[in-house]
């Protein structure tokens, strides 16, 4: 079943206001420079399997598959900069809600291919795959959801107008649905080169087409580090909000970024390096690393293939890891500054942040989210490439050589530490029988896929679910209120804090590098809490933990929350359990209106709030229902509302029927839609520092209403 997702991060840190000015591109790799022609470009077929299958080719056709029509225009303009033609791309959500991408790159061929006698224009936009770009020396993404091109978008918008400046002309041509409704036609003159797209999203295939301008903002932000120099602007015509973005330090202004609100320390370490053959262009590969270390024990290294973030890493996030665990342990035996302890890869990138952005010709993009690079020639390449870099980096800096290996040093004993003390722990029976805690009420299946863990909100509402669940596949954990914030806390620390020791010990597949998902003895992880202020903060602090420490879960779509209802609504024997305030008005209304005239029922959801508030007002009782004294219950007419405080306050049954039966229930699952504001977040609200935390709670009231941090 499809469960609607979490998404940890909905908003962007701050406005960056950058001048656009001195423009320079520098372009890592360039592809051989042999002009396109109309006549290079291959046509393929039409568009009407792109509107019969659209998740096909842009992944969704929800929030995430309206965003990529906007990337993928960029995509194209991004191209056109690598390739060193654009320097500015500007981005437009206009007021009637179309989206313009406009680049100064080299304009999309206009003139008529002699095969079709039609123009080359008209190729790009209304045929899949047309385009001169599908060769192996350029760093187009093939298989992934970028780069299937922009006749994608002209397929999936109810009209698309796009205007070409190109041999001292301006052309246009306008599509409707991905068919061309007009000749392509010289509209003026301009000396300057470069295409500009205006297209809206057709509603019939989008479940929304409504554009956000955080979203796109953190993504054109990313861009804009990835590909240093090229500036990216973002106009939200609706509300006048701008962005900027254009960074001359690429992804060591990126790391700078990321480090904003953490105390760094040594200054960022960068290095680049592209392998070009001309002979074997497909063999071409350009690799970027900035890094610097911050005085926290999160590590957050942030991974790009072509421009796309691998969340779920791969093979040049490896070959990293593998060269950086190398040479601190071989700089640190050959300088005599080794602990006690050998020096594990956790312990080598305890408080690293770290950007890795390589470009190669055909990547192989693997994964649950298709954001894992899958190349395996790529490992030995990184590792090796980092490797010389950084052991000869070090040579030459050897205060920062210092710095970095005591730090690494002092987190390897901290490790032992805390192995130690679990070690004892465990001896001294905090964990009982099997490794597995006392408190755990485990289900009879041993089968981990059909197994769930409900990691609940204290022992009164534990008491209830355990004896409202179905033991046969749903395990009980009750915990004590709340754990410990990780964020603030060393590894030592946080693996000897009781509660989390227990999620561990239940979870059966350990932490950090002993992780073994093959261990996991629940592949359902539902976070169960009160729908309160504490519940809130409880769920953070356990989200806290597992994107710190089980990442791996939230990316392998492991962990979920529950959404306990929030009213109980009676009308006579009918009872509806409610998970809003809105839900709660709409039911209402429905059940008055039962009784009443049928108008009432045509009114919008405001009118229903002002009906309750306003004329139903006298029927408002406010003493307790004798059934339900221990609940808030407000009674309207003959129907009798109550709230839910807790969960201790529901019934096993109504538990059960409400938030535990898969039947019934509702679970949000957890992703991570975006890294880079998921660090953010977790940094500013959990963090130690105060003055973001305030600036951030003050700029984003709303989201973290609903956090309640
Ligand atoms: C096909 C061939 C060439 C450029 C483009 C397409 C192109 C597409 C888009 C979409 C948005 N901006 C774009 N800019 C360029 C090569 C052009 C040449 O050889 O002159």
């Amino acid at each position: 079943m499809e469960e609607p997702n979490t998404t940890l991060v909905a908003v962007s840190v701050e406005a960056q206001g950058n001048n656009v000015s001195n423009i320079e591109i520098k372009n890592a790799v360039l592809p051989s420079k042999n002009a396109y022609g109309a006549e290079s470009i291959q046509v393929m077929e039409g568009l009407s399997a792109v509107r019969k299958r659209p998740a096909m080719y842009i992944g969704s056709t929800g929030f995430r598959g309206l965003h990529h029509l906007v990337y993928e225009v960029v995509d194209n303009s991004i191209d056109e900069a690598l390739a060193g033609f654009c320097t500015k791309i500007q981005v437009m959500i206009n007021k009637d809600g179309t989206c313009t991408v406009i680049d100064n790159g080299r304009g999309i061929p206009v003139e008529v291919h002699s095969k079709y006698n039609i123009s080359a224009l008209q190729i790009v936009m209304t045929k899949l795959h047309a385009g001169g770009k599908f060769d192996s020396n350029t760093y187009k993404v093939s298989g992934g959801l970028h780069g299937v091109g922009v006749s994608v978008v002209n397929a999936l918008s109810t009209f698309l107008v796009v205007e070409v400046k190109r041999d001292g002309k301006i052309y246009t041509q306008r599509y409707e649905r991905g068919k061309e409704v007009s000749e392509v036609t010289v509209i003026g003159t301009s000396t300057e080169n470069g295409t500009k797209v205006t297209f809206m999203p057709d509603k019939e295939i989008f479940e929304t087409i409504e554009f956000s301008f955080e979203t796109l903002s953190s993504r054109l932000r990313e861009l804009a580090f990835l590909n240093k120099g090229l500036a990216i602007s973002l106009n939200d015509e609706r509300d006048g909000k701008e962005h900027v973005f254009k960074y001359d330090g690429g992804i060591v202004s990126f790391v700078e970024f990321l480090n904003k609100n953490k105390t760094p320390v040594n200054g960022v370490i960068y290095f680049e390096k592209d392998k070009i053959d001309d002979k074997l262009p497909e063999k071409n590969f350009s690799i970027q690393l900035a890094m610097q270390y911050n005085d926290s024990y999160q590590e957050n290294i942030f991974s790009f293939a072509n421009n796309i973030n691998t969340i779920e890493g791969g093979t040049h996030l490896n070959g990293f890891k593998s060269a950086l665990t190398r040479v601190i342990n071989s700089y640190a035996k050959k300088n005599n500054i080794l602990g006690e302890t050998p020096i594990s890869g956790e312990d080598a990138r305890e408080g690293i942040t770290a950007v890795i952005s390589i470009k190669l010709s055909q990547p192989q993009f693997e994964g649950q989210t298709k954001t894992k690079l899958g190349n395996s020639d790529i490992k030995g390449v990184v590792e090796s490439l980092v490797g010389d870099f950084l052991s000869s980096y070090f040579d030459e800096n050897p205060k920062v050589a210092r710095e970095v290996i005591s730090k690494v040093v002092m987190a390897a004993t901290a490790r032992e530490a805390a192995r130690k003390a679990r070690e004892l722990a465990r001896r001294k029976g905090i964990l009982s029988g099997g490794g597995l805690p006392g408190k755990l009420a485990d289900c009879s299946n041993t089968d981990p896929a059909k197994c769930e863990l409900f990691l609940v909100e204290g022992d009164s509402a534990g008491g209830s679910s355990r004896q409202g669940r179905n033991r046969e596949f749903q395990a009980i954990l009750p915990l004590k209120g709340k754990i410990l914030n990780v964020e603030k806390a060393r590894i030592n620390k946080v693996v000897t804090n009781e509660e989390i020791s227990i999620i561990i010990s239940a979870l059966g597949c350990n932490i950090g590098e002993e992780f073994d998902i093959s261990k996991l003895r629940y592949h359902k992880i539902i976070l169960m809490c009160d729908a309160d202020v504490d519940g809130n903060h409880i769920t953070t602090l356990e989200l806290t933990f597992f994107y710190r420490y089980m990442k791996q879960l939230i990316l392998g779509g492991n962990l979920f929350i529950a959404q306990p209802p929030l009213y109980r609504i009676k009308k006579g024997k009918t009872v509806h359990y409610v998970y809003s305030d809105e839900e709660k008005d709409k039911v209402i209304k429905e059940l008055t209106a039962s009784k009443e005239e049928k108008e009432d029922v045509s009114e919008d959801n405001n009118g229903v709030a002002n009906t309750e508030e306003n004329s139903e007002q006298e029927n408002v009782a406010d003493k307790k229902d004798e059934n339900e004294s221990n609940q808030e219950t407000k009674k309207i007419g003959n129907i009798i509302v109550q709230r839910f405080k807790g969960l201790g306050e529901m019934n096993p049954d109504q538990l059960w029927e409400t938030t535990m039966n898969p039947a019934t229930r509702t679970l949000k699952q957890v992703r991570i839609e975006d890294a880079v504001e998921a660090d953010a977040i977790f940094t500013i609200l959990m963090g130690e520092e105060v003055e973001p935390r305030r600036k951030f709670i003050q700029e984003n009231a709303k989201l973290v209403d609903e956090l309640d941090v």
